[in-house]
Parts: C-alpha cells; structure tokens; sequence
C-alpha cells in the first residue's frame, strides 16, 4: 500500500447529500467489520445489513440526545437483536454518545464498554441489555406500555409531557422465539401505538437459511395480532425507507411492524447474504473486498470521515428536543404543579414518604394464606404508592394480586392499575422489565411458582439488569395440593437462590410478608421473587416484620428468641413450614432436648448479615436441620441435615402430602434427635 492510497479521514470529499448519507452508511458498515475483526469474535453482517436502517432512525426518526441519556421523554430504542451490538455501539459513537473510537476498539474486551451484547448498566444510551432473542421484544412492549400508563397519569390538555415512541430492531430469530408472540399478541391487544418494530427480514439466520425452519407469513401473522404491517423492499433505498419510518411513527390505533428486507453481510464478496456472515469475523481478505465493493475509500480500520462524523453528530438535534421539553416541563410545573413534583419523584425512582406507614398487622394464631396476606399487604401500600402496578398472568384471583377498586388496564383506558398479562408469563416478566426499565413505575407480576419456569429468562434478565421487579409466586410447595405433581414446584426456589441478584423471600406468615413486601419496595437495586402458599398458615408468636430483612432470625423458643443459650439442635424452615419447626421445639423439649426454630424467610439477606449475626442465630458447632418442602439442593450451605422433598410431588388433599412427604412436628422432631445422635455419635469418635 502506498500513501496515496491512504487518504485522510478528511478528504473523503462526499459531494453531494447522496454521497456523504453513503459514506456515512458505510462508515458504520466499515467500524463494524473492523471491531469485530480485532475483537476476532462478534457478529459482521447485520450490522453492515442495517447500516442504512439505523442511520436514518438514528439522525432522522428517533428523538434523542446524546448529551443526555435519562432525559424522561426521550424516545426508547431496542435492539432486540443484541447479536448485532456493533451496530448499536457503531451508532452511539458515530452521533455523539459517550463512546469513544477507542471503546469500539475495545470491543468485546475485559472491562469494556463494549460487551458482546449490549448492557444498560455499561453503556450510556443502551436502554436495556439484550441478546437472549425475544427478550427485548418483549421489553420494548413494557416500554411502551409504560408510556401509555404515564401518559394517562400525568398527561393534562395543552401539556403532553409524556409522549414518546419506543423503537425496534428485531431479527428472525426473536420473531420465531415464543416470548415474541407473547408479546406480541398483548401489544396489539393493548393497540400501543407508539410500538415500532422493524424487522429484519434478511432470510438468514445462524444455522443457515432461515427458510429451513420458518416460513411462516409473518406480515399476516402480525395483521392477526392487531397490528399495522409496513413493508420495505430494500433497507437500501433510503427514500423509501424513511417514507417508511414517517409512516410507522404517524397515528394509528395499532403497533407497527415494518418488514424491511436486508441481505446480511451486504458487500462481503463471498459471505453476503449467508449465514457464514452472521457470527465471526469475516477474515481480512473479505473485509478488504466488502470494502472495495462498498466503495470504502480507507484502508485503516477504524477509520471514520470527519464529515461523517459532523454530519451524525446529534448533540444539537438532541439538544433542541430535550430541551424543548424541558421548557415544556417548567410549563407543566406552573400549570400543575403537584403532577409535576409527583412525575419528578417518580420518574427519579423515589418511593413517597410514609409508602411503608399503615401496612396490616395479623394477631397471632389467625390462619391467613400468605398469599392472601400478601393482597393486603399490596392494598395497604397501593394508595400511598401510586407508581405500584399490578398484574398477573391470568391468575390474578389465585395470586391475590389485584390492587382493588383501581381498574383494569386496558387498551385505550391506561389509568387502571391492573394488567390483565393473559395466559403469558414470559412476555410478563419481559414487559415487567421494560416498564421498569423505563422508569415512573413500580410493577409486579404474579402467576404460581411453579410457572417461574415460564419467565425465568425474564427474571434472570431482570437480576441482570439490577431491575426491581418484584416477582409474586403464589402456590408455593405440594401446599397446593390437589392440582398435583405438574404444579407443585420442587426445584424453583433452588434456581431462583442460584440466580445471581435475585432476592428470594419465603415468608413463614402473614407478618412476615408485610417484611417481605417492604423489602421488595424498598429495595432499588434488584429483582425480588415472594414466594407465597395457597393454604393457610398460622400467624406465628415469634415472627417480626422488621426481621425479615435480616434474612433469618429465632422465632421459638421464646426464651432464646435473643439467642442467649445455644440450643442442641437449631431447626432451620422458610414458609410455610416454620410453623412446623416451631412445634417441633415443643415436642423436642418434653424431651429435654433444647431445640431452636429459626425462620429463614431469605438466603441472600441472611448472607448479608455480619458474622456475629449469622453466629447469633445459627451458633457454631450446633447441628442444623433444614425443613423446606422442596428441593434439598443447595441446603447443605446451611444444615447438617434436611427435610426436603427431592422427587415430584403428587395430588392429594395438601394435610395429606405434608404427612406422605414427612412435613409433620412429630417428624421434624424425630429427624432433629437422630441428627442430634449423629452428631454426637461424630463427636464421641476419636
Ligand atoms: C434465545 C436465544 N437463542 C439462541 C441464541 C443464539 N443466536 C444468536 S443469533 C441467532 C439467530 C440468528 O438469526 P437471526 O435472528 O435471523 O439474526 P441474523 O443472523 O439475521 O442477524 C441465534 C440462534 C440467542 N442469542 N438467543
Ligand atoms: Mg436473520
């Protein structure tokens, strides 16, 4: 190569309009194949397929700005196909995000700000992490539910404060996942008009053709689901194309879909338009002929035209709207002022003063389903706590989760406070994490516990994205009863503790799901899953509300509730099955055996406790039993020993599988004394 080969970044001299949108089309197309060159992983081709897509939404259709990523009404983009990350990080950087040239040359590095997918919490202007196909489908539908629901709360004539679109790019691949068509199917229901999904219908997927397993009519498909269908022939014809946009983002009572066909890889010489172009780096021969076919006048990577870089450059496009709505918003503080300080509050993620103040006391020894408790609970906090949000996956009288007298959701009438989500937990834990990723909302979603496998991507996602979603898991354990073995959970609260930020609460009774429920709330930083019964439990003499948050504490015998003595056997339960445990001590003290209940409503907020704390109430050296009807798997952290259930369960009258499955006082009392005589026994050898 000669140095007059190399031009300057400055001198690609785009003489007309055509020629520098090209340049700059191909400047995302270039940066693209060249990070994931050097990163020597990733995914070229759709990038370089969506070049022009992304360009024209970026600089033209998307309102955004750069310079500030949280300004509340700004337009939401969702890369559904989060495979394709350089294209979002190529935009980023290219209209004036923060995200340098040498992030892009980071990509896929330790510590980067360029992940293999993108990352809400690593990159500024990545609205939520994505990746898992679907998933972001799925929270775009939240995203924009969450538009509507704020809309109709804060919105007054003359002041639409709340008023933004939610855009998508989605692949073949999240059309074909079944999260998808969940989601889907709610937003055509709900008719979120400001939902825009482009769909790349490039007719290649990983394996190969996409045709080799979908072939489907999905512009039909979608016109079923109450949506509009747009088509666009060639993402490449850019007239076309941003007609396309205008007419996606112009009023209709329906979400909007445009197919817009692609070839993936465009320009690589041998890859195009093949598999072979969707997920490595196209090696350096291709690259240089991708480049000479696109007309790429450089031939350092990286390179990017100064022009291009002032022509993307959205500082002060972005600047105009968000100012403009922040001169709107001073408005709107003098017409309403206390809607204005209510939408700061909440869009600032502050829970209101007094939130926690009148939630329900139960007296001991009423029986009261902790699901049942957990209503109350919802319904104590609910007026104070306007951003709370409700919902369920059609389950809702089951989950006690209705906030009452507040309505439901439903399309055209957003000021309820209820989602009817349908038979559809996972694009209900998607659309939990959309709405609270957008902000101004505090929802939770409830369906069984068992059905935890319905949405766990979902909920992984949320613990992921460090979303607060609070997860409300009713019918918890063979306490179900005679809906039978596909319904009674066994291995969920297992997964559920090994899910990395995810807060699993198990409260014993009534007073304890208040504790729970105010952990939930107040808690900012993560998802928390309430694992609640569908059969009564008592309300225990020794629970405290304010305890829960100390993840386990000693409920009986009242005397050691301080922890002075250290009892023989500490007697380890969540649930419902702390009140076994509780009667076990007395059965073990007519035996003159000093045994200990403690309720373990939390692994993780017990972890969290100090080392004294944890010695307080599981004292060193003191034999533990674990009594959880579920899964033993993982126990043995905490307990010598456990009753447990490892095997599916079985329908019958619930009193009845407690007996079969050995969840009686008496056997909780027999397991704790041979345990004590194993213990001893281990002692007494040399
Ligand atoms: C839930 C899920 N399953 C599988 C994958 C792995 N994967 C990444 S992209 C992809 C399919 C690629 O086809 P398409 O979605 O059409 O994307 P394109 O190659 O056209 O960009 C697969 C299977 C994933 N990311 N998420
Ligand atoms: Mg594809």
């Amino acid at each position: 190569m000669s140095d007059t080969d190399r031009q300057a970044p400055e001198d690609a001299d785009a003489s007309t309009a055509e020629d520098l949108e090209l340049l700059a089309i191909n400047t995302i197309r270039a940066v693209s194949m060249d990070a994931v060159e050097q990163a020597n992983s990733g995914h070229p081709g759709t990038p370089m397929a969506l070049a022009p897509l992304a360009y024209l939404l970026f600089t033209r259709h998307l309102v955004h700005d750069p310079g500030d990523t949280s300004w509340p009404d700004r337009d939401r983009f969702v890369l559904s196909a989060g495979h394709a990350s350089m294209l979002q990080y190529s935009l980023l950087h290219l209209t004036g995000y923060d995200l340098s040239l040498d992030d892009l040359k980071e990509f896929r590095q330790l510590h980067s700000r360029t992940p293999g997918h993108p990352e809400n919490f690593l990159t500024e202007g990545v609205e939520v992490t994505t990746g898992p196909l679907g998933q972001g489908f799925g929270n775009a539908v939240g995203l924009a539910l969450a538009e509507r629901l704020l809309a109709a709360r804060f919105n007054r004539p003359g002041h639409e404060i709340v008023d933004h679109r939610t855009w998508v790019i989605a692949s073949d691949g999240d059309l074909m996942e079944g999260v998808q068509a969940e989601a889907a199917s709610l937003a055509g229901h709900l008719g979120l008009e400001k939902l825009i999904v482009f769909y790349d219908d490039n007719k290649v997927t990983l394996d190969g053709p996409a045709a080799m397993s979908f072939s489907e009519d999905v512009g039909t498909r979608y016109a079923a689901y109450g949506w509009r269908v747009l088509g666009v022939e060639d993402v490449n014809d850019l007239d076309t194309l941003d007609a396309g946009m205008k007419e996606a983002a112009s009023p209709d009572s329906r979400p909007t879909l445009v197919r817009v066909r692609s070839v993936i890889g465009y320009g690589a010489p041998t890859k195009a338009n093949s598999h072979k172009a969707h997920g490595s780096p196209l090696g350096a021969d291709e690259v240089a002929g991708a480049k000479q076919a696109l007309g790429w006048p450089f031939t350092d990577p990286f390179t990017v035209p100064e022009e291009v870089r002032r022509h993307m450059d959205q500082s002060e496009r972005g600047a105009a709207a968000s100012q403009d709505w922040q001169r709107r918003l001073v408005a709107y503080r003098e017409a309403c002022p206390d809607l204005a300080e209510e939408f700061e509050r909440r869009m600032d993620g502050r829970l209101p003063e007094g939130w926690d103040e009148g939630l329900p006391s139960f007296d001991t020894g009423a029986q009261i389903a902790t699901r049942r408790a957990s209503g109350q609970v919802i319904n104590a906090i609910a007026p104070r706590m306007p951003e709370l949000i409700s919902g369920s996956a059609d389950l809702s009288s089951s989950n006690s989760s209705p906030i009452t007298g507040a309505g439901a959701i439903e399309r055209d009438a957003f000021s309820g406070r209820n989602v009817n989500y349908g038979v559809r937990e996972h694009a209900m834990g998607a659309a939990l994490n959309g709405m609270t990723a957008h902000g101004g909302l505090r929802p939770f979603g409830a369906t069984f516990l068992v059905f935890t496998d319905y949405l766990r991507p979902a909920m992984r996602l949320s613990a992921i994205m460090s979303l607060p979603v609070v997860y409300v898991m009713t019918h918890d354990s063979i306490g179900l009863g005679e809906d039978g073995t596909t319904h009674q959970p066994v291995e969920h609260l297992a997964m559920s503790r090994a899910t990395p930020n995810l807060h699993v609460l198990r409260p014993a009774d009534a007073r304890e799901v208040a504790g729970a429920w105010r952990h939930a709330l107040a808690r900012s930083e993560g998802p928390t899953l309430l694992a609640l019964t569908r059969q009564n439990v008592p309300v225990l003499d020794g629970t405290d509300m304010d305890l829960v948050s100390r993840g386990a504490y000693v409920v009986a015998p009242e005397d050691s509730v301080n922890g002075e003595d250290d009892p023989d056997v500490v007697l380890l339960a969540t649930g419902s099955e702390v009140h076994l445990a509780v009667e076990a001590v007395e059965i073990l003290a007519e035996q003159d055996v000093t045994a200990r209940a403690v309720s373990m409503p939390s692994w993780e907020l017990f972890e969290d406790q100090d080392d004294d704390y944890l010695d307080d109430v599981l004292p060193e050296g003191v034999p533990v039993l674990s009594v959880e009807a579920a899964s033993s798997f993982g126990w043995s952290r905490w307990a010598d020993d456990h009753i447990a259930i490892d095997e599916f369960g079985v329908s019958a009258p619930a009193a009845d599988l407690f007996e079969e499955f050995g969840f009686t006082p008496e056997a909780v009392a027999a397991a704790a004394l041979e345990l004590l005589e194993d213990s001893e026994e281990r002692q007494e050898r040399p």
